[in-house]
């Protein structure tokens, strides 16, 4: 496993989580969505825009529990389209440490052994995201390099990824440029003369994400900081729930012009 990560940039490790793991999970998420009043916030996650730069609710959740809407989400008159639980693209940034189910999923020694066996020595958790691809609507999210967003000098970061339900290319899975870890950041997403902007690093087109990583319920997928992914929107009838978190080297340094600043809430490791 480990020389196929080196090799490949990502791993497949399947069953990691039991299916009753994952509902209880799914059922975390929708209590968590019934109560968020929509009306107190209407954000739209949309990674083909201009990355939230200007989005104070987006920049300040990091160490907070907030709600993001797909793109399609609202009509002309800016009323939802649909129930809210339906509509929401994605809850973040700190599930991980706020909510207790999310809590125990995520802070757990099996984790922080995978963590130091592929050379994350200390980690720690630094965000969280519940993703549910809806049915029909569930938005692309472009391809990207984990750490243009969640940088640290030296580069750390590793997402894990788990599927909560079956993911597939009709559903929208994730897809990966095999290998293609071993190339350069791209891009950058710092803070410049107090506003947040999307930098370029090198200009080298990314490699082709060819890889469609289709997976069970209960597989965790890990995810190198540079391996260009990206999943297309999800144009079936069936969600593709996923939650996601980032680890990263607590021996590294974290700058503070990233986006993800938690003042109030220290960051922890797994365990
Ligand atoms: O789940 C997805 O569709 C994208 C997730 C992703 O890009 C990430 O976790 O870094």
């Amino acid at each position: 496993m480990k020389s196929f990560w080196k090799d490949n940039g990502y791993l497949v490790i399947e069953d990691f989580y039991s299916k009753e793991d994952c509902d209880n999970l799914k059922k975390r998420a929708q209590y968590l969505t019934g109560n968020f009043d929509q009306k107190s916030y209407q954000s739209i996650f949309d990674t083909n825009k201009e990355y939230h730069a200007n989005d104070n609710y987006f920049l300040e959740s990091g160490d907070k529990i907030r709600f993001f809407f797909e793109d399609k989400a609202f009509d002309e008159n800016g009323n939802l389209t649909n129930d809210k639980e339906l509509v929401i693209n994605k809850i973040g940034h700190a599930l991980h440490d706020l909510d207790n189910e999310f809590f125990n999923f995520s802070h757990r020694k099996d984790l922080d052994n995978i963590a130091k066996s592929i050379g994350v020595l200390c980690p720690l958790l630094l965000q969280s995201m519940y993703i549910f691809k809806q049915p029909r609507i569930g938005g692309e999210v472009v391809c990207h390099q984990d750490s243009t967003f969640l940088y640290t000098k030296p580069e750390t970061a590793v997402g894990f990824w788990v599927a909560l339900e079956d993911a597939n290319i009709d559903n929208g899975c994730l897809w990966v440029a095999s290998r293609a870890h071993k190339g350069p950041l791209r891009k950058l997403f710092t803070k410049k003369n107090n506003k947040m902007t999307m930098i370029s690093l090198n200009d080298t087109p990314f490699e082709k994400t060819d890889t469609p990583v289709e997976v069970k319920k209960g597989t965790l997928v890990l995810l190198h900081g540079r391996l260009p992914h990206y999943s297309c929107e999800n144009k079936s009838n069936k969600s593709r729930h996923a939650y996601t978190f980032h680890v990263i080297d607590g021996n590294a340094d974290y700058p503070k012009e990233n986006w993800l600043q938690r003042p109030n809430l220290p960051l922890r490791g797994f365990i």
